[in-house]
């Protein structure tokens, strides 16, 4: 039995302070009917909690920890940069570092600007589209998250393809009425709409590999189905790789399908824990940005000092020339996933039940569904009430999981072959008392 008296203390004194106790809502476990452990520290693939409480984390902090916490190289290099100072609003060499590290490995970006999250990365793709083009409309899907800005927010209406409608109150009607909202992985409802629409169409944004459904591959030809739309019509096809990023394969979904679009979003990993998201691409595009062009961005902290120290550190152990005869880091990373993700299937299997596994690199997630999950309808239909009894096993057996269904898993090059054992171990006996559960 977990002890978590200090988290609850600690949640408590939260959630007066902040809407749900947290800054960020997934965070606040409420989709799981359960308090959230505070967490104290993080070493390696461990995470532990402010009651003492460790445990193998497949959170990574949504994305982001790839090398494992706390990793010494990135330590130490942020040891150093923080005597420097912390920030200074002014070019720095460090940036033009990360900039050629990020763009050594994603040639389809021909100029890049940092920014502080996946969202204003987003935010600003979108608006430097819309310059471009001259057009105001854009695609995005069912189920894909691009982060929070208010044309973003959107819910689909009914049908194939609708005007977007506010999927949150603050989000005006004004602000979401060029979003057009389409089915992830369904061609003939996005070929209609470029049809009918594309040539008013600035951008289609897409996660190439989904992750805020839970983890949702595109269906073969899917994506080409995108570029060769976007071409016809002029239309900027914007990758939002975020999430998948370095994670799908080193160099991203648009690496490991082969596409090239004309803009891609990044985050997470290339912040290594600190706030770097980053917007690039075509270069007639991105001289569209201000000061070279008319479109206006910013950010005070963008390209800070210690964020680009820590992201120059993670991107240089991910792309190191690995030893003679050994996988890189990224096929080191995919092969331990892939070791994981079948030793969960002969559990479930073992325990009588029917999941979905998906696995994108060392990306992961599984869906308590008997069918094919491959978009945001066939994701939500699987069995919520299953996934917070697995859920909570696995938290109880110390196995630290995203509190959603709708959220994917990540491992990390920390995460070791005893790790992945004792994850498998644990999911025999959640996988059981899951079975039990739907037995009843
Ligand atoms: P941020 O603004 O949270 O840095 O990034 C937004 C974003 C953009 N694009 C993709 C594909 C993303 O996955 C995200 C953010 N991912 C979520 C995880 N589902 C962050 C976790 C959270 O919201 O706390």
């Amino acid at each position: 039995m977990l002890h978590l008296e200090k988290s609850h203390a600690a949640f408590i004194e939260a959630k007066k302070l902040m809407p749900g106790g947290v800054n960020s809502p997934v965070r606040s476990y409420k989709s799981v009917d359960c308090d959230p452990p505070f967490i104290d520290h993080a070493k390696g693939s461990k995470i532990y909690d402010i009651d003492g409480n460790e445990y193998i984390d497949y959170v990574g902090s949504w994305g982001p920890m790839v090398v494992g916490h706390a990793h010494p190289k990135v330590v130490e290099a942020l040891e150093k940069a923080v005597q420097k100072g912390t920030s200074y609003g002014a070019p720095t060499l460090l940036e033009s570092e990360l900039a050629k590290m990020v763009m050594s490995v994603y040639p389809s970006i021909e100029k890049i600007r940092m920014v502080n999250s996946g969202t204003e990365a987003t935010m600003s793709a979108i608006r430097a589209a819309r310059g471009y083009t001259g057009r105001e409309k854009f695609v995005k899907f069912i189920g894909c998250y691009h982060g929070h800005a208010d044309s973003l927010l959107v819910k689909a209406g009914s049908g194939a393809a609708t005007f977007g409608v506010p999927d949150s109150p603050g989000v005006t009607k004004g602000t979401t009425k060029d979003t057009v909202t389409v089915p992830y992985n369904d061609t003939a409802a996005i070929t209609k709409v470029m049809e009918e629409q594309g040539d008013e169409i600035a951008a289609i944004i897409v996660e190439p590999v989904a992750g805020n459904m839970g983890l949702v591959l595109p269906k073969q030809g899917y994506l080409r189905t995108l570029r060769e739309l976007t071409e016809k019509h002029g239309t900027v096809l914007i990758f939002d790789e975020v999430m998948c990023g370095f994670r799908a394969s080193l160099g991203g979904a648009q690496a490991a399908y082969g596409i090239k679009p004309d803009m891609t979003c990044l985050g997470k990993i290339i912040g290594g824990g600190l706030p770097v998201a980053a917007y690039g691409g075509k270069k007639e595009i991105m001289d569209m940005i201000a000061p070279i062009g008319p479109v206006y961005q910013a950010g005070t902290l963008s390209g800070n000092p210690l964020a680009m120290t820590a992201g120059i550190a993670t991107l240089s152990i991910l792309t190191a020339e690995p030893e003679a005869g050994q996988p890189d880091y990224s096929r080191m990373l995919t092969l331990k996933t892939k070791k994981l993700l079948l030793g969960m299937q002969e559990a479930a299997h073992n325990a009588g039940i029917k999941i979905q596994i998906h696995q994108a690199g060392s990306m992961f997630g599984i869906f308590f569904n008997e069918n094919e999950v491959y978009d945001y309808d066939t994701s939500a239909a699987s069995d919520q009430e299953a996934f917070k009894v697995y859920f909570k096993a696995m938290l109880e057996q110390n196995i630290y999981l995203a509190p959603s269904q709708f959220e994917t898993l990540f491992v990390s090059g920390a995460h070791t072959e005893e790790d992945i054992e004792r994850t498998i171990a644990a999911c025999r006996n959640a996988f059981k008392k899951t079975a039990e559960f739907l037995q009843k």
